[in-house]
């Protein structure tokens, strides 16, 4: 099975430039200029054409058990809509139950994955803890590919992590090499504030975002960094929606912490306003947790994204139906919390952030894939484009342009927060490990070609910070 791209504009995270690449089964074999193609090979003509590494979706929750329901798009056509999207690997969540084995969930969530059409890899949670969950976190690093686990710090009564918790929980990760990641609100104060709104008979869907204001994200995004940076561990913040988060991650790097952020299509581009709409339905497709903000937190979140405190961009794929979304309509709590995205993730990007003039092609590729390998540890496998790469490829074509809509979208859902966004230059061509999995708005791969993604702990990184702990303890019993 080979592949010949001819003539393209190859876009990396650091260059641009003009070269033929050739695939052989599920690797790039040979980029330059003028190659002769191997015999038999596919032939796909690139010319005015931009090849970028295929995108990478760092936060996807397909056919989530969630809120009394479970999410419509499953890991068929959920990945259906990701390689539509450009999108070539997600990474999804196990979510145990609370007393639940790790392992079993793990396993569930494997199953359920077979009919992947594109890569996928999985984060998993911690929702409980007793020492032996500390073991089955070793058995995921060690046994099966595993090197990040999700704390929510909201949802209480169902999957939140308290700080006792989360203390025992990123301590484990410090010891295995694993990166601690967190969904950062007070869930304390969400439920306190969600019982109050309904007390006043305030119960729609406008209600959401009063529940969840952005001080509660960023008491929990400050917590949440102050217990890592105590224990000496990395953290990975996921969707930061809220200038205080920003400023919380940007203060931390500043002080020599390694913090990462991630923001999503969705917060970037889509305002609280939403839940006014005095249609019920529509303000309550737009229920998602952290909710959408006033206009100035977007603002500081671009410039999070410009200044490299957030370095990630994922979307939260988590999607419900009107039917799913009526659940909640006497009462907002019950609204299942999720918008849908993967599709659309790049193409946002593509028309908000370098059409407008936010970003560059190769710090949309950075975004939108380079740094989420580079974080997870799957690069130089994935995220790049070079000899050796796994043939993971968007062929973006900047010259034509679509309208986003649930209409034509591949989510199993009849809403789309990006309803009407215009957007100009688009995914055209998908490549998933070496073969043709998504081309001119038709879909070539079948569901079971994706493949397993395993991502070994970051040995180095962590011996780096162990050494800088080692060094910085004789100075503080100085003191
Ligand atoms: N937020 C959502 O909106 N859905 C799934 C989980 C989450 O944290
Ligand atoms: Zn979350
Ligand atoms: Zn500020
Ligand atoms: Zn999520």
């Amino acid at each position: 099975m080979s592949l010949f791209i001819k003539g393209g504009t190859i876009v990396t995270h650091e260059e641009t430039y003009q070269a033929d690449i050739v695939c052989v089964n599920n690797k790039i074999v040979e980029i330059g200029q003028q190659l002769t193609p191997p015999e038999n090979a596919t032939l796909i003509d690139a010319s005015d054409k931009l090849i970028m590494p295929g995108g990478i979706d760092p936060h996807t929750h397909m056919q989530l058990p969630f809120m009394g329901t479970v999410a419509k798009d499953d890991f068929a056509s959920g990945t259906r809509a990701a390689l539509a999207g450009g999108t070539t690997s997600i990474i999804d969540f196990v979510i145990p139950n609370p007393q639940q084995s790790l392992l079993e969930a793990y396993q569930q969530w494997r199953e359920w994955a077979k009919k992947a059409h594109s890569n996928y890899t999985f984060h998993v949670a911690i929702t409980w803890w007793d020492e032996s969950v500390a073991q089955e976190m070793e058995t995921l690093v060690k046994q099966h590919g595993v090197n990040s686990f999700k704390h929510f710090m909201a949802y209480k009564n169902a999957i939140m992590a308290t700080d006792d918790i989360l203390v025992a929980s990123f301590t484990k990760c410090l010891e295995l090499g694993a990166l601690p990641t967190v969904h950062a609100e007070n869930g304390e104060l969400v439920y306190h504030l969600q019982n109050s709104l309904m007390e006043q008979g305030i119960t729609g869907p406008e209600a959401h975002p009063l529940s969840r204001p952005s001080s509660v994200e960023g008491e929990a995004a400050n917590r949440a960094i102050s217990i890592a940076n105590t224990l000496g561990a990395p953290l990975y913040l996921v969707h930061v929606s809220t200038e205080e988060a920003v400023d919380a991650i940007r203060y931390a790097k500043d002080h020599g912490y390694t913090v990462f952020g991630e923001v999503l299509a969705g917060h970037l581009t889509v305002n609280d306003s939403v839940y006014q709409n005095p249609d019920w339905a529509t303000a309550a497709a737009h229920v998602m947790s952290p909710p959408f903000r006033p206009k100035h937190h977007q603002d500081a979140l671009w410039k999070g994204v410009q200044g490299g405190t957030l370095q990630t961009t994922a979307t939260d794929h988590c999607a419900f139906c009107s039917e799913q979304k009526a659940m909640g309509k006497d009462n907002f709590t019950q609204i299942p919390n999720g918008t849908a995205g993967v599709e659309e993730r790049m193409m946002v990007l593509w028309e908000k952030g370098v059409n407008e003039g936010k970003i560059t092609p190769n710090e949309f590729v950075a975004l939108t894939s380079t740094n989420t390998a580079k974080i997870f540890n799957i690069y130089p496998n994935k995220g790049c484009v070079r000899v050796g790469a796994d043939a993971d490829l968007v062929i973006w074509n900047p010259n034509a342009q679509k309208t986003l809509s649930a209409k034509t979208h591949q989510s199993n859902i009849e809403h789309s927060i990006f309803e009407g966004m215009t957007i100009h230059g688009i995914p055209e061509t998908t490549i998933c490990n070496g073969k043709l999995a998504w081309h001119q708005g038709n879909l070539i791969a079948q569901s079971g070609d994706g493949k397993y993604i395993d991502r070994p702990t970051y040995a180095p990184f962590y011996e780096a910070l162990k050494k800088r702990q080692q060094r910085a303890k004789p100075e503080a019993v100085q003191r």
